[in-house]
């Protein structure tokens, strides 16, 4: 892919400024009605747009489709949303006084998404952002070219039908490049909030020039999600989610489910449960409607993979499938562990599932939160004190706490994003939306009087 120029870049950026200056003036229903319209875009495009995941993010169909849905499901929380901007009403301590808060449009909003969900993550910040009325730099992943380019289109479409010639056409665009223009856009005090999802490497580079300026950051990073299986747990159900976790996407999600954090009564049966459920997953090409484990991304993917499975060999944990069959394709991995040592600790994205035993709940929540990630998380059972507490204070320390539900595959509606490595952020729905607007405290004086806050007297 080309890598645009920094004078290109500066275009672009001074462009969406000046685009976002008349943007946040158009009443925010109006712009609701504008998400409404892309909404059915989508739903449209929806399976050429799934055809472009496919290919670039090698995903299967039913993936790829979900994806879309994933993004039209935005576009129909952003269109309830644009009638609930709404900010507090809050009782003075002053008499003839009123205090309110507003919500106000930020700015310029510089998304960067990953390959693994080219079309929902850029929806999540997309909608959002433009709901709030703000407008949009998206600097995709050069994997997921023909997506971007497919997002892109249906979008200008929609601004085309719905708001000809009122000069909408650049509320969203490109900045085509690498790590470099990533960096050009955490050191720009143009971008209000720059809003990032990758690997917590990439985070990690990014945010320390973002602070530099003092600027807004958003970053949804790296994940190494467990769950707990209790003795209390029901082990069918367990299976079921574990598998769609682990080797869903071909273990190319940040919620990809990677520690299995099992009972010692139940360790072994659920192993002989989980050998044969995997044994029948049909591998090979994400075009063939058969196929639930596609390829990996890339080479580096699968290299990435074998060396993590080298290293289990390496500690004689013992290694159930992980392959490279061909091409980009690897049967997923079980790994039994003996310890959660570095590379238990350490996400790889390829569908490697490390496997440890525990004999108290409180030594599960330890090793469960005794990793650097804290994106998802879950716990099977149907124990009622096992369940509260793993959600409770004491609990799993994620951002995302499932019970009887596997990590992955979240919904909209829900804040999504984690603590600690995983970067803080929190995208899509509940009140995910007031990161992409600034508040104004008001305070509004209606009396004859000047009387200051906390009682103090000045010269009177
Ligand atoms: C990601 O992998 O970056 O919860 C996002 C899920 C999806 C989103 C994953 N809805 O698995």
């Amino acid at each position: 892919m080309n890598s645009i120029t920094k004078s290109d870049y500066d275009q672009i950026l001074d462009k969406a400024a000046a685009i976002q200056c008349k943007w946040r003036e158009i009443p925010a229903p109006r712009r609701g009605e504008l998400l409404r319209v892309f909404g059915n875009q989508l739903r449209e495009s929806q399976e050429s747009i799934a055809h472009c995941i496919m290919s670039d993010a090698k995903k299967i169909q039913a993936e790829a489709l979900g994806e879309v849905q994933e993004a039209i499901d935005m576009c129909d929380f952003a269109v309830g949303l644009s009638r609930q901007l709404y900010g507090l009403t809050i009782a003075s301590e002053r008499p003839e006084h009123k205090l309110q808060e507003a919500y106000h449009p930020l700015g310029v909003i510089g998304v960067i998404t990953a390959f693994n969900f080219p079309c929902a993550v850029w929806s999540w910040n997309h909608c959002l952002a433009i709901v709030c009325g703000n407008s949009v730099v998206w600097k995709a992943s050069p994997k997921a070219l023909h997506v971007t380019a497919a997002c892109k289109q249906a979008w200008d479409q929609t601004v085309q039908n719905c708001m000809p010639g009122e000069g909408f056409e650049d509320l969203l665009q490109l900045v085509e490049g690498h790590k470099e223009q990533a960096e050009w856009m955490a050191d720009d005090a143009r971008i209000s909030l720059l809003s990032a999802t990758g690997s917590t490497g990439m985070g990690k580079a990014l945010a320390p020039r973002v602070a530099t300026r003092l600027g807004k950051a958003l970053f949804e990073l790296g994940g190494n999600n467990g769950m707990v299986v209790s003795q209390h747990g029901n082990l069918d159900l367990a299976v079921r989610a574990i598998v769609f976790g682990a080797v869903g996407t071909a273990g190319q999600r940040c919620t990809t489910l990677r520690r299995l954090i099992v009972h010692e009564s139940v360790y072994n049966e659920l192993l002989s449960k989980l050998k044969p459920a995997y044994a029948s997953l049909a591998f090979g090409d994400q075009f063939n409607a058969e196929t639930l484990v596609g390829p990996l991304i890339d080479e580096v993917a699968v290299e990435r993979m074998q060396n993590a499975l080298s290293s289990a060999r390496a500690k004689e944990y013992i290694v159930h499938g992980g392959e490279h069959l061909r091409d980009c394709l690897v049967r997923p991995a079980i790994v039994e562990a003996t310890e959660q040592c570095e590379l238990v600790r350490t996400e790889t994205f390829a569908p490697i599932l490390y496997m440890l035993k525990y004999s108290e709940l409180t030594e599960a929540i330890q090793l469960h939160n005794g990793v650097p990630q804290g994106l998802s998380s879950c716990i099977f059972t149907d124990n009622l004190q096992e369940a509260e507490t793993f959600i409770s204070a004491v609990g799993s320390d994620c951002g995302i706490v499932n019970v009887n539900i596997g990590p992955s595959g979240a919904e909209i509606g829900g804040a999504f994003g984690g603590e600690k490595e995983t970067g803080g952020g929190r995208e899509s729905g509940s009140d995910a939306w007031k990161q992409y607007m600034r508040r104004s405290t008001i305070t509004i004086n209606y009396g004859k009087s000047l009387p200051l806050a906390q009682g103090i007297k000045f010269g009177d």
